[in-house]
This record gives C-alpha cells, structure tokens and sequence, in this order.
C-alpha cells in the first residue's frame, strides 16, 4: 500500500512544559487515510529517537515524505530530518507545508532540500499533490503548491480556501499516542487541542493570520464541534479540551450553543480556549458568564498585548485600555484562569511603555488573582502588517531559509539585528522569563510533573522580581539562556 510519511519538527521550549498536538498534520493526513494511503506520523516532541524512527518509517512503499514547519529554530530541526531523509532515500520528496513555507514560498524553495511545497491549507493540495506522486503524473496542475523547473521556483495558482470545514474527514487521531500530549492539565486527565473555526476578520499589525485567513472566519457547525468532542470523550478518553480557533468567539450564540449541546448529551468536560479578544469579553451577558463557568470553562486566553494607547494604534489592536480593565471586572471573581497574553518591544516602544504595560498586568492581577500573563517579545514575523516598521526600525531580515530559524520567538534579538539597545533587551527578556512563571494559574499549563515542582519552588521569587520590576543578579534567567543556547547549537 502506498505510503506517507509525515514529521512534525521539534521547535522551543514550550515543547516539553506542554506537549500540543500536530492538528496541522493531522488535517493533511485525514483526506489521505480516507482515500486508502497508509499514513504515518513522526512528531519529534514525543519519540525518543527520531533517526531510528525515520528508518524504520521510510520503505520502498514511500511516496513522500511531508514536513511542517514555524519560522524560527523549527527550521533547523526541519532542515536536519530533511537532510537524512535525502540520506536514507535521495529520490523521495520533500514537500514542505505550514506557516514558513505559506509566508515565504519561494525563498523556501529555493533550498535544495525542499522539493515540493503546499501553500496554505493543505487540506485539498496535499492530497491531489500525492495521488500525482503516486501515480506518477505530472503535478503541475494542481492548485495551491510550489515546485522547481530548472532548479527555479515556480508556484502554481492559488487555491480557495475552505469554506465549509464540517467536510473535512475527520481526524485520524489513531495515527497518535494521544498519552503523550497535553493542552491543559486541569486534573491530570487526558488533554487536547481541537479546531472549531478557521480565520479571523481582524487585522492586527503583529499577526499573519489576516494574511492566511483574507480576513475570513470560517466555523464548523455546532454539531461538527459536538461531534469531534464526543469522539475525542468516547473513544480516546479525553476530558479537557483546548479550542485552538484563531477567534473561537466571533459569534457568541454558536457558543452557546455548543455548550449546551455538550451538556444536554452529559459530556462532562474541561476546557480553555485561545483567540479571546478584549470587546468580545465585554458583549458577554452575566448569562453567557455563567455558562462558562457551569460548562466547565477552565482558562480563557485574551490578547490584550500592550498597555499604551499609542501601541494599541500602531498595532491596530482595536480595543482601548479602559475597555481591558472593564473585561477584567466583569471576568473577576470566576474560577477560570483568565491568561492576558502581553507583547513588549514593538519598533519605537519606549522603556516607559514597556513599565506602562507591566503595571497594567500588576493592575489587573490585583484586582483578578486568577489572572496570569505571558509577555513574550515582540517578533516580526514576515507578511505581518508590521514586518516593514520594524525593517524601517533596523531590523534585518534573512534571507534564506536556515537563517530564518534565527528568528525564533524566544531569543531572536540575540541573533538578529534590530531597534533594542543591549540594557533594553536584557530587561525584555528578564520581564518575559519571569512573567510566564510570576502567577499561580500558569500551573495548569505545565503537563510533566517534575517541570511543574520547579515552578511551584521557583514562582514565589518570580512574582517577586515581576511585582518590584527587580531584575539585579538575574541568575535563573543566565541559567535558562545558557541550557537553550546548548541545546541550539
Ligand atoms: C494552536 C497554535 C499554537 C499552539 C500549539 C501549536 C502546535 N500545535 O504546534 C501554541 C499555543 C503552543 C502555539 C504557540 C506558538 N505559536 Co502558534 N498558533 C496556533 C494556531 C492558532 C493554530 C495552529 C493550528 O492548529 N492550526 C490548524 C491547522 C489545521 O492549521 P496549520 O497547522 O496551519 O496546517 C494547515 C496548513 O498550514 C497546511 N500544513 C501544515 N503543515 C503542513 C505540512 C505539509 C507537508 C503540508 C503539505 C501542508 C501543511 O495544511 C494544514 C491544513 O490546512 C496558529 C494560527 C493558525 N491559524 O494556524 C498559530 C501560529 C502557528 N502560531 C504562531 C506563533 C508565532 C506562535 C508562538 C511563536 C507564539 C509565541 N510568541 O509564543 C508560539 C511558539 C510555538 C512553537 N512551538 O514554535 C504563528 C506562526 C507564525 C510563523 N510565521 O510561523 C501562527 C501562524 C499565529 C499567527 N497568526 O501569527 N501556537
Ligand atoms: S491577533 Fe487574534 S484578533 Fe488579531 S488578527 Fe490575529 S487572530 Fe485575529
């Protein structure tokens, strides 16, 4: 039988204190086992020893192989499986699918190990890209890919984007050891990311997905959703569910009405969600609040991002600052993690606005002890709105595919050029170690154990260099860049 070998790159270190599902992958793989191909995944974060896995995995059956990928240091761990595939079987492609090759798809095929890419979603490409290889016809008519004529890269026209999601085949979450993954670890239960939605109609000037999406958010049906958590219940043992929509709330009745379908058929359940925005918390009725907490609502993930209104424009954010503290009130008092996601650094951002934006965070913890908030630097990714401000600002893009690895969210700033002055991006980084680890709700994220005692030891002395902005004899923060500059090279 016809064989398909997909891998999933390992990336930072967020892979081993929460251990995320390859939804990407298994979205492709899902048309292909419906269609009869035997299909196999390989994801780095989870096997112990990828090389063995790959020789075992890779047999003249092969048509294939496929691998996603991030910008950042995922590259590099893409490029190093890439380069011994080519050794176990130098004919067999490589095609490359994801956000990098979907943001920059020429530059990555310009690299020789890259043979075929899919841009966008790959849903429907993929699988007419594979009966072509396996069939062995030409592939130049199908929509949506990348290939070489003449060692030149040359796309193909591009493919619409999927409107109806509930025709989808379902995922194969069989493909998996569905054990070794976590989202969210409420009660030590199963955990895992799902899907309800794709796109959003929002534009922010730090996120690609408006490039992806065209603006368009496009939802499952309500019993698409119900459906895939109550295969996910019954016959994977899943308890706690992550919805990793990009904006799993842009219409509130859809999930109301999700909630009460799952609780009409007694699916008992956990869940969180990321893709929150600050004026939709504000449209919630007490009513809706309360059918959250009832349902089971465990963290919330809103993207407040700054705390200046000056930033709030330049990122085209579309909330005020009055409008984050007015969510906050109505959010207090409920027993869900409410996580603030919070971004420093912006292209002329002062040091000040940076305080403005920690104060803000302390503001809102006072006022909500469930509240935590991750501050990550502030990255420009490419076809973002904001990728040219922070060109203007002196940052200097790569331009070829291993160097874009250096563009990973945490650290790029010590590999690439940019606006920070060195005492400015000691104290972003300083702020950004200590903010994931400063509150009590971080610890649901944490699925291995021994990771979550080293945080219950460490986060009385975080919140303390957070809450006093105390950055003197940063030790842990030398401790934790050495391990990562280690493990990097
Ligand atoms: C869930 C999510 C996460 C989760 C889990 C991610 C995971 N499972 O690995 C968490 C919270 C951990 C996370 C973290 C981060 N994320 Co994130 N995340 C997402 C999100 C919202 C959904 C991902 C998803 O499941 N999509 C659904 C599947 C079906 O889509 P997909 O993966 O894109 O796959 C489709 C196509 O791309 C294609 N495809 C994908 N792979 C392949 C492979 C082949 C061979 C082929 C043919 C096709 C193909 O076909 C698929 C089906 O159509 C995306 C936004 C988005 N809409 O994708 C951001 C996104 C991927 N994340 C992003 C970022 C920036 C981050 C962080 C760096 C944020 C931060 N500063 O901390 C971190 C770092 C993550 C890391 N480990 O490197 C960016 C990536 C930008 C980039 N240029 O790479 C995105 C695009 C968000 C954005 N709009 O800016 N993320
Ligand atoms: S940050 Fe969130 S709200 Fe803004 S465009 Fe991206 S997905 Fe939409």
């Amino acid at each position: 039988m016809a064989q398909i070998l997909l891998l999933m790159p390992a990336a930072n270190r967020f892979d081993k204190v929460s251990t995320r599902v390859p939804n990407g992958l298994l979205a492709i793989a899902a048309p292909l086992v419906r269609a009869g191909y035997s299909v196999q995944i390989i994801d780095l974060k989870t096997v112990d020893n990828w090389l063995a896995a790959l020789k075992k995995g890779i047999d003249h059956h092969t048509v294939c192989v496929g691998i996603t990928c991030s910008t950042g240091k995922m590259i590099t761990s893409a490029l190093r499986i890439a380069q011994a595939v080519r050794e176990i079987k130098p004919d067999l492609p490589l095609v490359w699918g994801g956000p990098h090759p979907t943001l920059l798809p020429e530059q990555t095929l310009a690299h020789p190990l890259v043979d075929l890419i899919v841009v966008n979603e790959g849903d429907l490409s993929f699988p007419e890209l594979v009966d072509c290889l396996a069939q062995g016809k030409a592939f130049t008519g199908v929509q949506g890919i990348g290939y070489k004529v003449a060692g030149r890269p040359v796309l193909s026209p591009a493919r619409p984007l999927v409107e109806d999601l509930d025709t989808l085949a379902p995922l194969p979450y069989e493909l998996l050891d569905l054990s070794r993954y976590s989202a969210l670890n409420v009660d030590g239960s199963p955990s895992l990311d799902v899907l309800t939605s794709r796109g959003c109609p929002f534009n922010c000037g730090f996120c690609s997905t408006p490039f992806t999406s065209q603006r368009r958010w496009r939802p499952a049906t309500v019993e698409n959703v119900v459906g895939q958590v109550r295969r996910l219940y019954n016959e994977h043992g899943v308890r706690t569910f992550y919805f990793v929509d990009d904006n799993f709330m842009v219409d509130l009745n859809r999930v109301e009405r999700i909630l009460e379908r799952l609780k009409g058929e007694g699916l008992r359940i956990h869940w969180g969600t990321q893709g929150v925005r600050v004026d939709t918390v504000n449209r919630m009725s007490d009513q809706f609040l309360d059918l959250l907490e009832n349902s089971g609502c465990k963290e919330l993930s809103i993207g407040v991002e700054t705390g200046n209104p000056d930033i709030m424009r330049l990122i085209d954010k579309r909330i005020r600052v009055e409008d984050v503290l007015a969510a906050n009130e109505k959010l207090r008092g409920r027993d869900i993690a409410i996580k603030y996601n919070m971004i420093i650094g912006f292209p002329g951002e002062t040091l000040a606005q940076v305080q403005n934006t920690v104060g803000l965070a302390l503001k809102l913890a006072e006022r909500n002890p469930k509240a935590w908030f991750p501050f990550n630097i502030y990255t420009p990714f490419p076809a973002t709105p904001m990728f040219h401000k922070a060109v203007e600002h002196g940052f200097t893009p790569p331009e070829s595919l291993p160097d874009w690895a250096q563009l990973e969210s945490v650290g790029w700033e010590r590999r690439l050029n940019h606006w920070l002055s060195p005492q400015e991006n000691t104290l972003l980084r300083s702020i950004n170690l200590t903010s994931y680890l400063a509150f009590p709700s971080a610890r649901q994220k944490f699925n291995n154990p021994l990771l979550r005692l080293l945080f219950d030891l460490y986060r009385p002395l975080a919140h303390l260099r957070f809450k006093h902005r105390a950055y003197g004899l940063h030790l842990e923060r030398w401790i934790v860049e050495a391990l990562e500059s280690r493990k990097l090279s």
